[in-house]
C-alpha cells in the first residue's frame, strides 16, 4: 500500500489559497465510512463548520479523531457502512462498539463486529486482493518469503475457529479517575469464526530461528498524523501464543470476506488476548530474538502495573508488564436492559462467557444485587478460545424494580468482580459483572 502524505502542514495557508485542496488534505479519503445521516460522508472542514454554525478559528489544532462536540451531542445516530447498531464513540480514528443486545447470535456477524482503528484504514478502493503480499522477515527468521493470498490458500491447511478478540480498554469507561483512550462501555468485544492459515505452519515454512522468542506484525492503515514512516500500530505475541493451533493468519470470517473495517483482506487473530494483538490489514510479519518493539508494544500501552497501585498513582514506566490473556468476564446479551417483563412467568436470560486463554467454569445469576445467585446453563464452547453460551431462567416474587446480575468464574476459580477492578493508568481490563435492568409489572 502506498503511504499518503501528511495531511495537515500548512493547513492556513492552504485554506487561503485553496479551501477545496485544504479539505481534500485534511479529511478526504478515497472512501469514508462513517456518516451521520449521510451529512458527513465526505466530511469537510468547510461542511463541519457549517454544520455547527460557525467558523471554527482553531480548526489546525483539532485532533484527527474528534467528533466537534456540538455534533457528538446531536440525538442523530452516526452509522458505518457494513455495520448495524453500533455507537459509534470516535471519527478519526473509527471506533465503534456494539450494545450488548445485539451480541445475542452464538457466532458475531460481521455487521455486529465492534471496530477499534489506531490509525486511518488503507482507502477500500486501494485494497487489491490480488496484489496482497504478506511478508515474512526478522532477524529470527531463517529464510524470508512473500506470499500472495492465493498462495498462502493453496500452500497451507484451512483451519475455521470461532475466537473472543477483545480490546484490552473495554470497560474503560467505569474507572475513577478516567483513564485517557476510547471510552468503550460494554461492547469491545466479538466473537466471529475465522478461517486462514496457522500462523505456526506460515512462520515454520519460513524458518523459525532457534533464539525466536516473539512474532510482531505490520498492517496497511496509516498514522493519524499521515506520516508515512510512523505505523499506527505494531505489536505481537511470544513464540508460544504464536504457534498455538488457533492463532490464525485469517482471509475470512464467518464463511465471508472480513469486514472492510475488521482488516479485509487479511488479519492475524490470537484469541483470548487483548484485541490489539490481532493485527489487521496485516501485510508483514517479523520473527524476532527479542521482545517485538514496534508502536504500542512498550509500557504504558496495552500494560498494567506489575502490583496493584491507588486509583490515579502515576506509576513509572518500568512497574508495568504487558496484559497477555484477557480475564474471565460475561455479558448478558438477552434480554435487552430496560425491558418490562411480565409478574409470574420465568424470565429467560442468557449471555456470553469468556476467560482469555482459559475455560470458564461456570456461571451465576443474581436478581437481588448479589445477595443469592443461581448457576445458570453453561454450554462448551465451540472449540478453544470461543466465548460460551449461558441460560438461566429467572422467577420475579413481586412488581418492581429488578437488575439482573451475571458473574463468571474461570477454570482456576477465579471470578468477576462486582465492582471495577484495580484502577489502572491507561484504564485496561474492567471486568466487572454485567447488570442489565429489568421492570416487573
Ligand atoms: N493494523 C491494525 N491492526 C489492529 C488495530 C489497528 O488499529 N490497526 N487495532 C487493534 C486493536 S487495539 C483491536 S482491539 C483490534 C480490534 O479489531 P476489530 O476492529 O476488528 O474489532 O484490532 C487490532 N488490530
Ligand atoms: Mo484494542
Amino acid at each position: 500500500m502506498t503511504k499518503k502524505p501528511p495531511r495537515t502542514r500548512g493547513l492556513h495557508e492552504l485554506y487561503a489559497e485553496d479551501p477545496e485542496k485544504a479539505d481534500k488534505l485534511l479529511w478526504d479519503r478515497e472512501v469514508d465510512p462513517v456518516t451521520r445521516r449521510g451529512f458527513l460522508k465526505r466530511s469537510s472542514l468547510l461542511a463541519m463548520a457549517a454544520a455547527v454554525g460557525a467558523q471554527i478559528p482553531f480548526a489546525d489544532r483539532m485532533p484527527g479523531g474528534l467528533i466537534p462536540a456540538a455534533l457528538a451531542q446531536s440525538d442523530e445516530p452516526f452509522t458505518l457502512h457494513g455495520k448495524e447498531g453500533l455507537t459509534v464513540l470516535n471519527d478519526r480514528p473509527i471506533n465503534a462498539e456494539t450494545p450488548a443486545h445485539l451480541l445475542d447470535d452464538d457466532v458475531t456477524p460481521g455487521k455486529h463486529m465492534f471496530v477499534r482503528n489506531n490509525g486511518i484504514p488503507p482507502a477500500l478502493e486501494g485494497i487489491d486482493v490480488a496484489a496482497w503480499r504478506l511478508e515474512i522477515a526478522g532477524e529470527s527468521c531463517l529464510s524470508p518469503k512473500t506470499f500472495s493470498i492465493a498462495e498462502l490458500k493453496e500452500q497451507f491447511e484451512h483451519h475455521t475457529y470461532q475466537l473472543q478478540v477483545e480490546c484490552g480498554g473495554n470497560g474503560r469507561s467505569e474507572y475513577v479517575p478516567s483513564a485517557s483512550g476510547n471510552q468503550w462501555t460494554t461492547g469491545a468485544v466479538a466473537c466471529p469464526r475465522f478461517t486462514g492459515a496457522r500462523l505456526r505452519d506460515v512462520l515454520e515454512a519460513c524458518g523459525i530461528a532457534e533464539d525466536a522468542v516473539y512474532i510482531g506484525y505490520y498492517g496497511a492503515d496509516d498514522h493519524v498524523s499521515g506520516d508515512p514512516n510512523r505505523e499506527p500500530i505494531s505489536r505481537g505475541v511470544p513464540m508460544s501464543k504464536a504457534l498455538e493451533d488457533e492463532s490464525l493468519i485469517a482471509w475470512a470470517m464467518n464463511d465471508a470476506d472480513i469486514p472492510y473495517l475488521n482488516g479485509h483482506p487479511l488479519r492475524l487473530v490470537c484469541g483470548g488476548w487483548p484485541g490489539s494483538v490481532s493485527g489487521k490489514w496485516l501485510n508483514r510479519i517479523v520473527i524476532r530474538n527479542q521482545k517485538h518493539d514496534g508502536t504500542k508494544m512498550g509500557a504504558p500501552s496495552y500494560s498494567v502495573p506489575k502490583h496493584p497501585v491507588a486509583p490515579g498513582t502515576d506509576v513509572p514506566l518500568e512497574d508495568f508488564e504487558t496484559i497477555q490473556s484477557m480475564p474471565v468476564k460475561s455479558l448478558v446479551t438477552f434480554p435487552k436492559s430496560g425491558i418490562t417483563h411480565a409478574l409470574g412467568e420465568p424470565m429467560t436470560v442468557r449471555g456470553h462467557a469468556w476467560a482469555g486463554d482459559l475455560p470458564v467454569q461456570e456461571v451465576h445469576v443474581s436478581i437481588d444485587f448479589g445477595a443469592t445467585w443461581q448457576k445458570a446453563e453453561l454450554r462448551e464452547p465451540a472449540n478453544r478460545l470461543a466465548w460460551q453460551r449461558w441460560t438461566s431462567a429467572v422467577e420475579f416474587p413481586e412488581p418492581g424494580y429488578y437488575e439482573v446480575w451475571a458473574k463468571a468464574t474461570d477454570s482456576q476459580g477465579r471470578a468477576q468482580p462486582m465492582v471495577v477492578p484495580g484502577w489502572n493508568p491507561k484504564g485496561y481490563l474492567n471486568n466487572a459483572c454485567h447488570r442489565i435492568a429489568v421492570q416487573v409489572a
